[in-house]
């Protein structure tokens, strides 16, 4: 049988499709996510959770026009299926090949460089008062993970962007993990609200929102009005980013396209920035990236039924490093480890099994990292591309 997928060449491809069309392009789309990554390798994970959100948003905004801004970009593969490049996606992270992340000179549709962790806000707020300066009204849009979110540099242009009441769209990608579980404050106000009793704004409040243009606030009111009659949805408070400026719009089943739609269309009628919160499951639909979403956050080639390697992975030198350091701190006490959002990569998982109290986990937050070791103690730092840890010789 024919598939869907064979079909799309671009985003108007994939806004022709009705509800239950998009349904079966996203199992399609899932199973060529689970076949090239088990053959390249790549970030499996992150881009099964986000087949569903990338159908929608393509299915809502006017890309290339409007720009969509992909936070490190490692969950770019569902987006790069629909925007021209579904026949080379078997060639990605392949020599000649797609590039594992967006890339602009690739496509059109990549509107920013990336492959370090919460820029994509910033880059946003950029094009966005650009765009204003400029008279132009296209959407820009954010896309970042609840991860990345931890990251000093979202928090700067969260910041920003909240108090400059200019028209941009951050949509947090929400699955409560990082490549290990996510840390901090954020995380746990951002899981409460998951469990929260739904707080449904009044429709005076959803007024100042909608923009004032006659005719278009009301239809919105009305559309709000069925949402929340007809499925349960969506609009409570979350203090942090409604104290910070932001019109908060969420949570919304990051699986479902219908309601995916339904909230992204309504946002594109409210002034100033947005947040919308999508809940997503990372490894959605491959039940062992489901159940082990760190090991298939990225991996080598593997096998699909055992989920196994299939090349051996040799000794590395964070997995010597780790190993050492266990060593070394059975009889130093004062040794402690940090990492910014890298246990694995880094070699720490061990090192955190046997001293739980003597690992540091801090989030995509390499900055804040390095200042642990800035008073007490020598340190020794190694950074790498997009890893860094830290041991301190000395208790912080
Ligand atoms: C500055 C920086 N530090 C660390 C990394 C390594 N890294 C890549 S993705 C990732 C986790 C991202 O989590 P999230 O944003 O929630 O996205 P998800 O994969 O869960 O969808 C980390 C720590 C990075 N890319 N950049």
């Amino acid at each position: 049988m024919e598939k869907i997928l064979e079909h799309i060449n671009g985003p108007e491809d994939v806004k022709k499709l009705n509800n239950k069309e998009k349904e079966v392009l996203a199992e399609e789309i899932r199973e060529v996510l689970i076949q090239t990554v088990s053959e390249n390798g790549g970030h499996l994970a992150s881009n099964l959770g986000v087949v569903e959100l990338t159908i929608a948003l393509h299915s809502v905004y006017d890309a290339p026009k409007d720009k969509i801004l992909w936070d490190v970009g490692h969950q770019t593969y569902v987006h790069k299926m629909l925007t021209g490049r579904r026949e080379q996606i078997e060639t990605i992270r392949q020599l000649n090949g797609l590039a594992g992340f967006p890339k602009t000179s690739e496509s059109e549709y990549d509107c920013f460089n990336t492959g370090h962790s919460s820029t994509s806000i910033s880059a946003a707020l950029g094009m966005a008062r650009a765009r204003d300066l400029q008279g132009r009204n296209e959407h820009v849009v954010a896309v970042i993970g609840d991860g990345a979110l931890t990251g000093g540099m979202a928090l700067e242009a969260l910041n920003d962007a909240g108090a400059s009441k200019t028209d941009i769209t951050v949509i947090l990608n929400d699955n409560g993990m990082s490549i290990s579980k996510n840390v901090g404050g954020i995380s746990l106000s951002l899981s409460k609200l998951r469990t929260r009793k739904l707080y449904t704004k009044s429709n005076a409040s959803i007024r100042r929102m909608v923009k004032k243009i006659p005719g278009v606030g009301n239809g919105i009111i009305y559309m709000v009005r069925k949402i929340k009659h007809g499925i349960k949805q969506l609009i409570i408070r979350n203090m942090f980013f409604e104290d910070i400026g932001f019109h908060y719009l969420g949570p919304v089943d990051g699986h479902d396209i219908e309601k995916l739609e339904q909230i992204i269309s309504l946002s594109k009628n409210v002034e100033g920035p947005v947040c919308i919160h999508v809940i997503t499951k990372k490894g959605k639909g491959y039940p062992l990236a489901e159940q082990n979403p760190d090991k298939f956050h990225s991996s080598g080639s593997f096998n699909i039924v055992t989920g196994e390697p299939k090349t051996e992975k040799k000794k590395d030198y964070s997995a010597v490093f780790g190993e050492t350091l266990v060593k070394l701190a059975k009889d130093d006490s004062s040794i402690v480890a940090v990492t910014a959002a890298m246990k694995d990569g880094t070699g720490l998982t061990e090192f955190e099994k046997q001293f739980p109290n003597r690992f540091f986990d801090v989030g995509i937050a390499e900055q804040h990292a390095l200042r642990y070791g800035s008073r007490n103690g020598k340190s020794r730092v190694k950074t790498g591309s997009s890893n860094l840890f830290i041991v301190l010789s000395k208790r912080i």
